[in-house]
């Protein structure tokens, strides 16, 4: 772990794909990885491009691809897909419309799929960017495909979440309805020469009128044509100004302890769930306890807060 590690720091970009693999299995080499490198963490702008299959996400991200070099930022994109079964990191296929920056060294991009349940495609996305700063990349662009709830989980790893809609696919109601709204920092109604579009952008921009904020912020509803170029500028100023306004309100660092949170969660949640999994197995006082329930000497809800109990204190004990 110490040559990768080292590796990563200089920027060489086998040993981040690689890294990257190895946050994506977990266990035990992906905990020294990111301990070896928790300390260089913590630096990119983290940007999320979500919306419904198709509306043209990564058309989009490739333009703000485009935006970040022209001012010489290194740009990352983990195209992160919690609907597909985990292949290995090698899906990318025609999700991914960023060929043009295969050449340039200050882009990476690579994909990400999910491991099996819920929490473990967000808790590899959050390591994968750690790799990824470590590395020098200053944006960080996550998108992911749907509006789900593990969606939503991903969405929030980001400081900036860009919420991309377009034009006649009722999307936009449904978002409306769903509540899906308050992710969005920054709304985009992309396919802007297809009909609809500035109907579109005044629903939402209406909707957004009803809503309460927590904060200053105001989400702009921006109209694009991805494949144009058409209103990627004004996207990447959007997203540059919300960054500043994070910084300024000192949000960025409230937004950060709300992330932390919910990854220690999902970490506990993560070590819990596979405890189980082997004390189902193999424990004697799991077996007691199975006992006990089908001989009605316990019910099922006190055996499981007993065991709960006792798990934890196993994990204390065991480090
Ligand atoms: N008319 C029009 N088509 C666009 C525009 N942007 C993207 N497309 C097309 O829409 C299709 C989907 O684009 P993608 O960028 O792959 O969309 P996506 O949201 O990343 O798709 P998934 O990753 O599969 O969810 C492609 O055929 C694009 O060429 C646009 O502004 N106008
Ligand atoms: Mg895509």
């Amino acid at each position: 772990m110490e040559a990768i590690s080292k590796d990563v720091l200089s920027g060489n970009r086998r040993a981040l794909a690689r890294a990257i693999s190895v946050v994506e299995s977990g266990g035990e080499e992906a905990s020294s990885l990111v301990r070896a490198l928790f300390a260089h963490t913590g630096r990119a702008h983290i940007i999320g491009v979500t919306g419904s299959p198709g509306v043209g996400k990564s058309t989009l991200v490739d333009a703000l691809i485009t935006e970040c070099r022209k001012e010489d930022l290194k740009v990352a994109v983990l195209a992160v897909d919690p609907s597909s079964p985990f292949t290995g990191g090698a899906i990318l296929g025609d999700r991914i419309r960023m060929q043009g920056h295969t050449l340039d060294r200050g882009v990476f991009i690579r994909s990400m799929a999910n491991r099996g349940h819920q929490g473990g495609v967000a808790l590899a996305t959050y390591d994968a960017v750690r790799m990824l700063e470590a590395s020098g990349y200053q944006v960080i662009i996550i998108e992911t495909v749907g509006v789900g709830q593990s969606e939503l989980a991903i969405a929030q790893t980001a400081d900036t979440t860009v919420l991309v809609l377009m034009p006649g696919s009722g999307d936009d109601i449904q978002a409306i309805k769903s509540g899906i709204m308050e992710i969005g920092d920054i709304f985009v109604v992309n396919k802007g020469d297809l009909p609809g579009a500035n109907k579109s952008a005044s629903e939402i921009t209406a909707s957004l009128e009803l809503n309460s904020f927590k904060t200053d912020w105001r989400p702009p509803v921006i109209v694009s044509i991805a494949e144009t170029g058409q209103g990627i500028d004004q996207l990447w100023s959007s997203v540059k100004n919300h960054k500043k306004f994070l910084e300024q309100e000192g949000l960025l660092e409230s937004r950060r302890l709300e992330r932390i949170q919910a990854e220690l969660s999902e970490i506990v949640a993560d070590i819990a769930r596979r405890n189980l999994k082997e004390s189902l197995k193999s424990s004697s006082e799991v077996q007691e306890v199975l006992d006990g329930i089908i001989k009605r000497e316990v019910d099922p809800h006190t055996a499981a807060r007993k065991l709960i109990g006792s798990m934890f204190d196993q994990v204390s004990t065991s480090k």
